[in-house]
């Protein structure tokens, strides 16, 4: 069987079945899917020798990570995005995390890998992998969010797609031990404030984190959403810092130095601080506030129907808690409807949220406004920009418009 041969047979069928679906779902009945054989039900399929390990169907091929070539100096340090516009629950499948790193994905042997902590500790330790995985693991869902996210949206309205505008982001099933754990192990002395976390690769990125923090939820992470980190993901160790920005999530993790005060290297001053307006730059800006965007429609993702019964769908998160609520409106803020919630709601995790309407075929402007569960709730962007001015490309979590036309087709709007 020829895999293009059983997609055009299915694209032309397709419009067979969505104008039934219109004409009240009265059935086709000159619908060859119906009415005759098809080659995946006259041949044997492959068995299970074929895979040792599954990939996604060939009609799934558009479902991937894309960069943006003007973002894109050198592929080693850059970045590639979520594709959220195709993703539904709240879980992003390993292939499709978006991937940061700054000298390259470093691939080697775990048995190789040490972790080593020293500094202000009453033991210097260095454990390997297997070292790591005695002590009691847990198993916490995060999303990790670049505190870039967004950022080439902050004087207005850029990218086309909810992929570019917000898919420096993934979400993901976490096993690791708790970095309490291996820090009691060592033992912090009574001047042990601070912690600075480096990684194995290429670019030995380093950021300082409060002891407060690592005492609390961080993890040494070694699994995600079940197996082995992805090498781009960090393997085999990588740090967890739920709720905070991604660029302290230091992959690759090789060492952790106790000491009393933060180092103020490279990514905590000339990089990850927020320019004001007035030449000031706010530091230490670690929390990723509530935000939320609306993936379907999107973009990338127009609405394919016509007017009746549709789906608007999106995704919401805070590094503050939970998000109990999410408005929807679809006339660009004259009327705000409350979305329905949909999935688990962990703490420092994607929420999916949907709102279901009838869709009655003229243009429309679709936001999402996220609620936290500490009562914040997310700003316009130009509330954002009355307070930070336009200088900042960092935490940008303002609310995000796209026009929808009569077709469908959406673009990346604002409105104010
Ligand atoms: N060792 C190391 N850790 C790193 C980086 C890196 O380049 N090297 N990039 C950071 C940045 S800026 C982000 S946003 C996240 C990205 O994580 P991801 O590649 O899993 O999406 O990893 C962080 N940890
Ligand atoms: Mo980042």
């Amino acid at each position: 069987m020829s895999k293009k041969n059983s997609r055009r047979q299915f694209l032309k069928a397709g419009i067979a079945v969505s104008t039934g679906l219109a004409a009240s779902n009265a059935v086709a009945d000159d619908d060859p899917l119906i009415t005759q054989k098809q080659t995946w039900n006259q041949e044997l399929g492959s068995g299970v020798d074929e895979r040792p390990y599954g990939m996604p169907s060939p009609f799934e091929v558009d479902v991937k990570r894309r960069s943006v070539p003007w973002l894109t100096a050198d592929p080693v340090s850059s970045i590639n995005f979520t594709p959220l516009h195709e993703l539904d629950g709240i879980i992003t499948p390993n292939g499709l995390c978006f991937e940061r790193h700054h000298g390259g994905v470093a691939e080697y042997d775990p048995s190789y890998h040490r972790l080593m902590i020293n500094g202000l500790v009453d033991k210097e330790l260095v454990f390997t992998m297997e070292d790591i995985m005695r002590f009691p693991r847990e198993n916490r869902t995060y999303f990790l969010e670049c505190a870039a996210n967004s950022g080439m949206e902050w004087r207005g309205s850029q990218l086309n797609g909810c992929q570019f505008t917000h898919g420096m982001i993934h979400n993901v099933m976490y096993t690791g031990v708790p970095l309490r754990s291996l820090l009691e192990e060592a033992g912090i002395k009574s001047n042990g404030k601070w912690l600075l976390a480096e990684g194995a690769d290429a670019s030995g990125m380093t950021r300082s984190i409060p002891m407060e923090k690592a005492l609390d939820d961080c993890l040494v992470a070694f699994k995600m959403n079940g197996e082995s980190l992805r090498p781009e993901q960090g393997y085999p160790l990588r740090l967890v810092v739920p709720g905070w920005e991604g660029n302290m999530w230091i992959k690759w993790l090789r060492r952790i130095e106790v000491g009393d005060q933060p180092w103020h290297h490279r990514e905590e001053t000339s990089k990850y601080t927020d320019l004001l307006e007035d030449g000031r730059a706010r530091r230490f800006t670690w929390v990723m506030d509530a935000k939320s965007v609306i993936t379907n429609p999107s973009p990338q993702a127009p609405i394919l129907h016509s007017k009746g019964p549709t789906i608007l769908s999106g995704v919401a998160w805070s590094g503050r808690g939970t998000i109990p609520r999410v408005d929807v409106t679809i006339d660009g803020g004259k009327n705000w409807n409350m979305a329905r919630m949909s999935g688990p709601s962990f703490d420092k995790s994607m929420h999916r949220f949907y709102y279901e309407f009838d869709w009655n075929g003229s243009d429309l402007l679709v936001q999402s406004r996220a609620h936290d569960s500490t009562g914040y709730v997310q700003p316009t962007k130009d509330e954002l920009r009355s307070i930070r001015g336009e200088n900042s490309i960092y935490h940008n979590n303002g609310i995000q418009t796209w026009h929808i036309n009569a077709k469908g087709v959406a673009e990346n709007v604002e409105i104010s």
